[in-house]
Protein backbone atom coordinates (compact mmCIF):
# COMPACT_ATOMS: atom_id res chain seq x y z
CA UNK A 1 0.00 0.00 0.00
CA UNK A 2 1.05 3.68 -0.35
CA UNK A 3 2.69 3.83 3.15
CA UNK A 4 3.63 0.66 2.81
CA UNK A 5 7.65 1.50 3.06
CA UNK A 6 6.49 4.29 6.20
CA UNK A 7 5.13 1.37 7.84
CA UNK A 8 8.05 -0.90 7.00
CA UNK A 9 10.36 0.70 8.93
CA UNK A 10 7.94 0.34 12.33
CA UNK A 11 8.53 -3.48 11.72
CA UNK A 12 11.27 -5.89 12.39
CA UNK A 13 12.91 -5.93 8.80
CA UNK A 14 12.55 -9.03 6.94
CA UNK A 15 16.03 -9.73 6.42
CA UNK A 16 17.06 -9.46 10.44
CA UNK A 17 13.73 -11.43 11.33
CA UNK A 18 15.06 -14.18 8.92
CA UNK A 19 18.46 -13.89 9.93
CA UNK A 20 16.51 -15.15 13.35
CA UNK A 21 15.00 -18.38 11.65
CA UNK A 22 15.18 -21.58 13.27
CA UNK A 23 13.45 -24.94 12.34
CA UNK A 24 10.55 -25.41 14.59
CA UNK A 25 8.52 -28.66 14.72
CA UNK A 26 6.32 -27.61 17.76
CA UNK A 27 2.84 -27.36 17.26
CA UNK A 28 0.84 -26.42 20.51
CA UNK A 29 -2.89 -24.54 21.69
CA UNK A 30 -1.82 -21.12 23.18
CA UNK A 31 -4.47 -19.51 25.20
CA UNK A 32 -3.64 -16.56 27.09
CA UNK A 33 -7.23 -17.09 28.80
CA UNK A 34 -10.07 -20.05 28.71
CA UNK A 35 -11.74 -20.91 25.32
CA UNK A 36 -14.60 -19.58 25.91
CA UNK A 37 -13.47 -16.21 27.07
CA UNK A 38 -10.47 -15.27 24.90
CA UNK A 39 -11.28 -13.02 22.58
CA UNK A 40 -8.73 -14.17 19.98
CA UNK A 41 -7.02 -17.60 20.05
CA UNK A 42 -3.59 -18.26 18.70
CA UNK A 43 -2.57 -21.43 18.13
CA UNK A 44 0.90 -22.38 17.18
CA UNK A 45 1.83 -24.87 14.48
CA UNK A 46 4.91 -26.03 12.73
CA UNK A 47 6.35 -22.98 11.23
CA UNK A 48 2.80 -21.01 11.54
CA UNK A 49 0.67 -19.42 13.53
CA UNK A 50 -3.22 -19.28 13.54
CA UNK A 51 -5.39 -16.28 14.90
CA UNK A 52 -9.28 -16.69 15.32
CA UNK A 53 -10.92 -13.84 16.10
CA UNK A 54 -12.98 -15.50 19.14
CA UNK A 55 -16.34 -13.45 19.89
CA UNK A 56 -18.73 -15.38 17.63
CA UNK A 57 -21.98 -14.36 19.91
CA UNK A 58 -21.41 -11.17 18.93
CA UNK A 59 -19.86 -12.28 15.16
CA UNK A 60 -16.57 -11.41 16.15
CA UNK A 61 -17.14 -7.49 16.70
CA UNK A 62 -14.29 -5.71 17.74
CA UNK A 63 -14.71 -4.24 21.24
CA UNK A 64 -11.20 -3.27 23.11
CA UNK A 65 -10.26 -6.13 24.43
CA UNK A 66 -9.91 -8.10 21.04
CA UNK A 67 -8.22 -5.36 19.56
CA UNK A 68 -5.44 -5.59 22.44
CA UNK A 69 -5.10 -9.21 22.27
CA UNK A 70 -4.83 -9.09 18.32
CA UNK A 71 -2.25 -6.59 18.96
CA UNK A 72 -0.03 -8.94 21.13
CA UNK A 73 -0.60 -11.75 18.87
CA UNK A 74 0.64 -10.49 16.00
CA UNK A 75 3.61 -8.66 17.66
CA UNK A 76 4.19 -11.99 18.85
CA UNK A 77 3.99 -14.21 15.90
CA UNK A 78 6.43 -11.12 14.54
CA UNK A 79 8.83 -11.67 17.32
CA UNK A 80 8.80 -15.25 16.76
CA UNK A 81 11.46 -16.07 14.06
CA UNK A 82 9.92 -19.73 13.47
CA UNK A 83 6.86 -18.11 12.27
CA UNK A 84 6.86 -18.16 8.63
CA UNK A 85 2.79 -17.77 7.87
CA UNK A 86 -0.28 -16.42 9.60
CA UNK A 87 -3.55 -17.68 9.26
CA UNK A 88 -6.29 -15.20 9.84
CA UNK A 89 -9.94 -16.63 10.80
CA UNK A 90 -12.95 -16.37 12.80
CA UNK A 91 -14.89 -18.41 15.22
CA UNK A 92 -18.36 -19.54 14.61
CA UNK A 93 -20.24 -18.34 11.45
CA UNK A 94 -18.82 -15.28 10.77
CA UNK A 95 -15.36 -13.96 10.05
CA UNK A 96 -15.81 -10.55 11.84
CA UNK A 97 -18.59 -8.00 11.79
CA UNK A 98 -16.57 -4.89 11.98
CA UNK A 99 -16.69 -2.81 15.50
CA UNK A 100 -18.78 -3.80 18.56
CA UNK A 101 -21.65 -0.55 17.91
CA UNK A 102 -23.10 -1.53 21.38
CA UNK A 103 -19.46 0.21 22.31
CA UNK A 104 -20.35 3.73 20.46
CA UNK A 105 -23.18 3.99 21.87
CA UNK A 106 -23.97 5.92 25.70
CA UNK A 107 -26.38 4.20 28.43
CA UNK A 108 -27.89 8.07 27.21
CA UNK A 109 -27.99 7.47 23.69
CA UNK A 110 -25.14 9.77 22.60
CA UNK A 111 -22.72 8.20 19.87
CA UNK A 112 -18.67 8.81 20.22
CA UNK A 113 -17.03 10.67 18.29
CA UNK A 114 -14.47 8.80 16.16
CA UNK A 115 -10.97 9.17 14.73
CA UNK A 116 -8.86 8.10 17.75
CA UNK A 117 -10.15 4.24 17.66
CA UNK A 118 -8.68 4.81 14.12
CA UNK A 119 -6.00 6.10 14.99
CA UNK A 120 -5.46 3.88 18.24
CA UNK A 121 -6.47 0.34 16.46
CA UNK A 122 -7.67 0.14 12.96
CA UNK A 123 -4.94 1.77 11.30
CA UNK A 124 -2.40 -0.03 13.19
CA UNK A 125 -3.54 -3.27 12.69
CA UNK A 126 -4.16 -2.51 8.78
CA UNK A 127 -0.08 -1.49 8.45
CA UNK A 128 0.84 -4.51 10.55
CA UNK A 129 -0.80 -6.75 8.38
CA UNK A 130 0.52 -5.51 5.56
CA UNK A 131 4.17 -4.86 6.69
CA UNK A 132 4.44 -8.60 8.58
CA UNK A 133 7.13 -10.19 6.90
CA UNK A 134 5.46 -13.10 6.23
CA UNK A 135 2.16 -14.10 3.86
CA UNK A 136 -0.97 -13.22 5.80
CA UNK A 137 -3.91 -15.97 4.79
CA UNK A 138 -7.49 -14.74 5.92
CA UNK A 139 -9.62 -17.79 5.68
CA UNK A 140 -13.33 -16.04 5.15
CA UNK A 141 -15.42 -18.50 7.08
CA UNK A 142 -18.48 -16.04 7.05
CA UNK A 143 -19.87 -12.58 6.68
CA UNK A 144 -17.22 -10.10 7.01
CA UNK A 145 -18.71 -6.25 7.42
CA UNK A 146 -17.42 -2.83 7.56
CA UNK A 147 -14.15 -2.98 9.57
CA UNK A 148 -13.89 -6.84 9.15
CA UNK A 149 -14.20 -6.81 5.33
CA UNK A 150 -11.56 -4.35 4.81
CA UNK A 151 -9.23 -6.30 7.39
CA UNK A 152 -9.71 -9.48 5.57
CA UNK A 153 -8.90 -7.80 2.30
CA UNK A 154 -5.50 -5.89 3.66
CA UNK A 155 -4.76 -9.50 4.24
CA UNK A 156 -1.94 -10.86 1.49
CA UNK A 157 -4.09 -13.91 0.25
CA UNK A 158 -8.24 -14.15 1.05
CA UNK A 159 -10.06 -17.39 0.64
CA UNK A 160 -13.59 -17.15 1.54
CA UNK A 161 -15.99 -20.03 2.34
CA UNK A 162 -18.90 -20.04 -0.39
CA UNK A 163 -21.15 -18.89 1.63
CA UNK A 164 -19.26 -15.84 3.07
CA UNK A 165 -20.28 -12.60 1.97
CA UNK A 166 -18.16 -9.32 1.87
CA UNK A 167 -20.95 -6.23 3.25
CA UNK A 168 -19.15 -2.26 3.30
CA UNK A 169 -21.70 -1.53 5.88
CA UNK A 170 -20.48 1.21 6.81
CA UNK A 171 -22.48 3.67 4.75
CA UNK A 172 -26.05 1.50 6.95
CA UNK A 173 -25.03 3.88 10.07
CA UNK A 174 -23.95 6.48 8.37
CA UNK A 175 -20.02 6.06 7.90
CA UNK A 176 -18.01 5.53 5.54
CA UNK A 177 -15.36 2.99 4.43
CA UNK A 178 -12.08 2.88 6.95
CA UNK A 179 -9.43 0.61 7.60
CA UNK A 180 -7.97 1.35 4.16
CA UNK A 181 -11.58 0.12 2.03
CA UNK A 182 -11.14 3.75 0.16
CA UNK A 183 -8.17 2.79 -0.63
CA UNK A 184 -7.99 -1.01 -1.37
CA UNK A 185 -11.36 -0.93 -2.85
CA UNK A 186 -10.98 0.89 -6.06
CA UNK A 187 -7.76 -0.94 -6.93
CA UNK A 188 -9.12 -4.23 -6.39
CA UNK A 189 -12.42 -4.03 -7.94
CA UNK A 190 -12.24 -0.62 -10.49
CA UNK A 191 -14.12 2.31 -9.32
CA UNK A 192 -17.22 1.23 -10.56
CA UNK A 193 -17.60 -1.73 -8.33
CA UNK A 194 -15.68 0.27 -5.68
CA UNK A 195 -18.54 2.96 -5.77
CA UNK A 196 -21.74 0.68 -5.63
CA UNK A 197 -20.12 -1.88 -2.71
CA UNK A 198 -19.51 1.44 -1.02
CA UNK A 199 -22.15 3.35 -1.56
CA UNK A 200 -24.92 0.86 -1.25
CA UNK A 201 -23.49 -1.58 1.32
CA UNK A 202 -25.10 -4.38 -1.31
CA UNK A 203 -23.69 -8.14 0.35
CA UNK A 204 -20.79 -9.53 -2.15
CA UNK A 205 -21.26 -13.07 -2.34
CA UNK A 206 -17.98 -14.86 -1.93
CA UNK A 207 -18.21 -16.25 -6.07
CA UNK A 208 -18.75 -13.13 -7.10
CA UNK A 209 -15.84 -11.20 -5.13
CA UNK A 210 -13.16 -13.48 -6.91
CA UNK A 211 -14.92 -13.11 -9.57
CA UNK A 212 -14.21 -9.43 -9.63
CA UNK A 213 -10.94 -9.86 -8.20
CA UNK A 214 -11.79 -8.87 -4.65
CA UNK A 215 -9.76 -12.28 -3.39
CA UNK A 216 -8.38 -14.99 -4.43
CA UNK A 217 -10.36 -18.09 -4.31
CA UNK A 218 -13.70 -19.18 -2.88
CA UNK A 219 -13.77 -22.79 -1.38
CA UNK A 220 -16.51 -24.87 -0.79
CA UNK A 221 -17.33 -23.84 2.83
CA UNK A 222 -15.83 -27.63 4.18
CA UNK A 223 -12.68 -27.39 2.68
CA UNK A 224 -12.23 -23.66 3.68
CA UNK A 225 -9.81 -24.46 6.61
CA UNK A 226 -7.96 -27.36 5.22
CA UNK A 227 -7.20 -24.99 1.86
CA UNK A 228 -6.27 -22.36 4.15
CA UNK A 229 -4.02 -24.52 6.32
CA UNK A 230 -2.32 -26.15 3.18
CA UNK A 231 -1.47 -22.90 2.08
CA UNK A 232 0.57 -21.88 5.32
CA UNK A 233 2.04 -25.12 5.46
CA UNK A 234 3.52 -24.60 1.61
CA UNK A 235 4.36 -20.68 2.83
CA UNK A 236 6.50 -22.66 5.78
CA UNK A 237 8.53 -24.44 2.87
CA UNK A 238 8.63 -21.14 0.98
CA UNK A 239 11.64 -18.48 0.60
CA UNK A 240 10.44 -16.21 3.44
CA UNK A 241 12.53 -12.66 2.72
CA UNK A 242 11.56 -13.07 -0.89
CA UNK A 243 8.38 -13.30 0.11
CA UNK A 244 8.21 -9.93 2.50
CA UNK A 245 10.28 -8.18 -0.70
CA UNK A 246 7.77 -9.33 -2.69
CA UNK A 247 5.09 -7.99 -0.59
CA UNK A 248 6.69 -4.96 0.12
CA UNK A 249 7.52 -4.45 -3.72
CA UNK A 250 3.94 -5.05 -4.79
CA UNK A 251 2.93 -2.67 -2.50
CA UNK A 252 4.72 -0.27 -2.82
CA UNK A 253 4.35 -0.13 -6.41
CA UNK A 254 0.74 1.69 -5.69
CA UNK A 255 2.73 5.26 -4.95
CA UNK A 256 5.82 4.46 -7.49
CA UNK A 257 6.27 5.19 -11.19
CA UNK A 258 7.63 2.68 -13.25
CA UNK A 259 11.45 4.45 -12.57
CA UNK A 260 10.61 4.28 -9.31
CA UNK A 261 9.51 0.67 -9.32
CA UNK A 262 12.25 -0.42 -11.32
CA UNK A 263 14.83 1.12 -8.68
CA UNK A 264 13.27 -0.75 -5.86
CA UNK A 265 13.05 -4.19 -7.85
CA UNK A 266 17.19 -3.70 -8.38
CA UNK A 267 17.57 -3.02 -4.69
CA UNK A 268 15.13 -6.33 -3.48
CA UNK A 269 16.52 -8.31 -5.81
CA UNK A 270 19.76 -7.52 -4.18
CA UNK A 271 18.90 -7.99 -1.43
CA UNK A 272 16.83 -11.91 -2.39
CA UNK A 273 19.92 -12.90 -3.92
CA UNK A 274 21.79 -12.76 -1.00
CA UNK A 275 19.68 -15.14 0.59
CA UNK A 276 21.11 -18.89 0.97
CA UNK A 277 17.39 -19.47 -0.42
CA UNK A 278 18.40 -18.51 -3.69
CA UNK A 279 21.20 -20.14 -3.64
CA UNK A 280 19.86 -23.06 -2.73
CA UNK A 281 16.91 -22.55 -5.15
CA UNK A 282 19.34 -22.39 -7.61
CA UNK A 283 21.52 -25.56 -6.82
CA UNK A 284 17.88 -27.41 -6.65
CA UNK A 285 16.82 -26.41 -10.31
CA UNK A 286 20.15 -27.33 -11.74
CA UNK A 287 20.35 -30.71 -9.57
CA UNK A 288 16.44 -31.40 -10.66
CA UNK A 289 15.42 -32.17 -6.67
CA UNK A 290 12.96 -29.96 -4.98
CA UNK A 291 14.25 -26.65 -3.19
CA UNK A 292 14.79 -26.72 0.66
CA UNK A 293 14.54 -23.43 1.85
CA UNK A 294 14.92 -21.89 5.34
CA UNK A 295 14.07 -18.99 5.37
CA UNK A 296 17.16 -17.08 6.76
CA UNK A 297 19.35 -14.81 4.87
CA UNK A 298 22.98 -14.64 4.82
CA UNK A 299 24.44 -15.37 8.38
O1 LIG B 1 -16.22 2.93 15.74
C1 LIG B 1 -15.10 2.97 15.32
O2 LIG B 1 -14.13 2.67 16.03
C2 LIG B 1 -14.85 3.35 13.90
C3 LIG B 1 -14.62 2.14 13.11
C4 LIG B 1 -15.65 1.55 12.50
C5 LIG B 1 -15.42 0.29 11.79
C6 LIG B 1 -16.70 -0.46 11.53
O3 LIG B 1 -16.60 -1.63 11.42
S1 LIG B 1 -18.19 0.37 11.36
C7 LIG B 1 -19.27 -0.92 10.82
C8 LIG B 1 -19.68 -1.80 11.95
N1 LIG B 1 -20.34 -3.00 11.52
C9 LIG B 1 -21.58 -3.02 11.03
O4 LIG B 1 -22.22 -2.02 10.85
C10 LIG B 1 -22.17 -4.39 10.78
C11 LIG B 1 -23.35 -4.62 11.70
N2 LIG B 1 -23.87 -5.93 11.53
C12 LIG B 1 -24.63 -6.29 10.49
O5 LIG B 1 -24.91 -5.52 9.58
C13 LIG B 1 -25.15 -7.68 10.49
O6 LIG B 1 -25.12 -8.19 11.80
C14 LIG B 1 -24.35 -8.64 9.57
C15 LIG B 1 -24.59 -8.25 8.10
C16 LIG B 1 -22.87 -8.59 9.89
C17 LIG B 1 -24.85 -10.09 9.79
O7 LIG B 1 -26.25 -10.13 9.71
P1 LIG B 1 -27.02 -11.42 10.26
O8 LIG B 1 -28.47 -11.22 9.93
O9 LIG B 1 -26.35 -12.63 9.73
O10 LIG B 1 -26.78 -11.44 11.83
P2 LIG B 1 -27.47 -10.50 12.93
O11 LIG B 1 -28.70 -11.16 13.43
O12 LIG B 1 -27.60 -9.11 12.43
O13 LIG B 1 -26.35 -10.49 14.08
C18 LIG B 1 -26.20 -11.60 14.97
C19 LIG B 1 -25.81 -11.05 16.33
O14 LIG B 1 -24.56 -10.36 16.21
C20 LIG B 1 -26.82 -10.02 16.82
O15 LIG B 1 -26.83 -10.11 18.23
P3 LIG B 1 -28.11 -10.72 18.98
O16 LIG B 1 -29.30 -9.97 18.52
O17 LIG B 1 -28.16 -12.16 18.53
O18 LIG B 1 -27.81 -10.56 20.42
C21 LIG B 1 -26.18 -8.71 16.43
O19 LIG B 1 -26.57 -7.64 17.21
C22 LIG B 1 -24.72 -9.04 16.68
N3 LIG B 1 -23.85 -8.15 15.88
C23 LIG B 1 -23.66 -8.17 14.57
N4 LIG B 1 -22.83 -7.21 14.21
C24 LIG B 1 -22.49 -6.56 15.33
C25 LIG B 1 -23.16 -7.15 16.42
N5 LIG B 1 -23.02 -6.71 17.65
C26 LIG B 1 -22.24 -5.64 17.85
N6 LIG B 1 -21.57 -5.01 16.85
C27 LIG B 1 -21.68 -5.43 15.59
N7 LIG B 1 -20.97 -4.83 14.64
Amino acid sequence: MAGGGECGRQAISPVRRATMARPNPVVELHEEAPMEEAPVLVERRAGYRVITLNRPRQLNAFNEAMHQALKRALAEAEEDADCRALLLTGAGRAFCAGQDLRDRMTPDGKTTVLGDALDTHYNPLVRKLRTLPFPVVAAVNGVAAGAGANIALACDIVLAARSATFVQAFVKIGLIPDCGGTWLLPRLVGPARARGLALTAEPLPADKAEAWGLIWKTLDDLELMAQAHQLCVHFTAAPTVALALIKRALDEAWANDLDAQLDLERESQREASLTPDYAEGMRAFLQKRPPVFTGRRAP
